[in-house]
């Protein structure tokens, strides 16, 4: 693969060849060592602030490089422009960005925990794939700060820091599923990376840009909306449990419309062009909605779990939505998808599979997740990475 790249961190874009190495501080064949302390050795912004030894220019394309100071070998090949380390083989698989958007507590850090657990668990078994951290910090952020909190202590995690304010680095996965070949089979890898945004992101105006960026950047959006707060879902909620009303921002039309104003900002196409890149919008909690669907309802029957995505039952799903997009007063989403957006689908999930508890914790049921994974296989089959069936 050649051509130009996004940092799976930073998601600034560069060629192959830019991608710099970073010394690895041993001694090299001159009896030299390269200075932590040099200029240029700071580690990327967010990472433990450590010293780290000096990154240096060379063809980016190699796997390794000698550094010019102390003559030592390194395959440790960083971003050029956050000097982050970029994921192994970088460049020479298929990297992805699946870009995670929504209003304030919309649900986003709870469903991209639950996806992710469900892709190391049963989904994965279930698409014959395979999914990981792709880096050490993911590793370790994704368990501690993510994964234990929910499953083990049934802790709904607070609201997410805003970007700018802390350093949140993106969790960088590396989905692996088998590609059948004439003899055999290869694996295929897909490197994911999602931002978990913090919903207030979308509102301030310092960390638009940073949005803007991480939008065109993506391959796929994911768009989670929370029907608890469309005024004509909120009446019917069975939930004890209400999210506070939000302000006019946080109604999801306007959540979409904000999104879709960011994406056209750097899209360069003209004005009556038609948004490419696929949009998942994802109507989450709907929990809390089930008992006013109709008996029938697609949203009501146990989710198919074929080792494919289900188009049929997708789009079942999909025409579910819409529909209930007009008794949930929300008819003009649907218009402003069909006006911008040429690759789109309705979704609904639920993370949690039921309303939190009065304090906000997980139900003693444990967390049973509704379909979670049918947003994420469907880009994934848009992007060929899954068979659709
Ligand atoms: N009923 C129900 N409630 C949910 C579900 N998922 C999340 N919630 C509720 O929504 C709240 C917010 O969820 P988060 O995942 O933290 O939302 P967020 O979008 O990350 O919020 P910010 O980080 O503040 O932008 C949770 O504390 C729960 O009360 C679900 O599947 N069902
Ligand atoms: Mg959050
Ligand atoms: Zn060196
Ligand atoms: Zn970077």
């Amino acid at each position: 693969m050649t051509g130009r790249l996004y940092c799976p961190y930073c998601y600034e874009l560069f060629a192959e060849r830019a991608i710099e190495f970073r010394c690895t501080g041993r001694l090299g064949t001159g009896g030299r060592r390269c200075d932590t302390a040099a200029k240029r050795c700071r580690g990327p912004p967010g990472g433990s602030g450590a010293a780290l030894p000096p990154v240096f220019a060379l063809d980016g394309r190699s796997a390794s490089a000698v550094c010019p100071q102390c003559r030592s070998e390194t395959t440790t090949r960083v971003c050029p422009a956050c000097h982050r380390q970029l994921p192994v083989h970088f460049g020479k698989v298929r990297s992805r960005l699946i870009a995670l958007v929504g209003a304030k507590e919309s649900g986003k850090t709870v469903f991209m925990t639950v996806l992710v657990h469900e892709l190391m668990h049963q989904a994965g078994e279930r698409l014959n794939a395979s999914i990981s951290g792709a880096d050490d910090a993911t590793r370790h952020d994704f368990a501690e700060k993510y994964e234990h909190p929910l499953y083990r202590g049934s802790r709904l995690l607070g609201t997410t820091n805003p970007a700018g304010r802390t350093d949140r680095a993106p969790l960088v996965f590396r989905f692996t599923t088998e590609r059948r070949r004439l003899r055999g089979s290869a694996p295929q890898h897909t490197l994911l990376s999602f931002f978990d945004t913090a919903g207030e992101d979308l509102r301030s105006r310092q960390s638009v840009e940073e949005n803007v960026r991480y939008l065109a950047a993506a391959d796929g959006v994911v768009l989670l909306l929370d029907p608890l707060q469309m005024r004509g879902a909120r009446g019917l909620a069975s939930a004890a449990r209400l999210p506070s009303p939000g302000t006019v921002d946080d109604d999801p039309a306007s959540v979409l419309e904000n999104i879709t104003d960011l994406i056209l900002a750097k899209g360069g196409r003209r004005a009556t062009e038609r948004i490419a890149k696929p949009l998942a919008i994802v109507f989450t909690k709907m929990d809390a909605l089930t008992h006013d669907l109709k008996e029938t309802s697609p949203l009501r029957r146990p989710a198919p779990e074929p080792a494919y995505f289900d188009d049929e039952d997708s789009l079942e799903v999909h025409t579910e939505i819409q529909r209930l997009l007009s008794r949930w007063e929300g008819s003009r989403i649907d218009q402003i998808v069909r006006m911008h957006y040429r690759d789109h689908r309705y979704f609904g999930v639920s993370a949690l599979g039921e309303t939190p508890t009065a304090d906000n914790r997980v139900s003693p049921r444990g967390v049973r997740p509704y379909r979670v994974t049918d947003p994420f296989v469907w880009i994934l089959s848009r992007f060929g990475a899954v068979r659709t069936g």
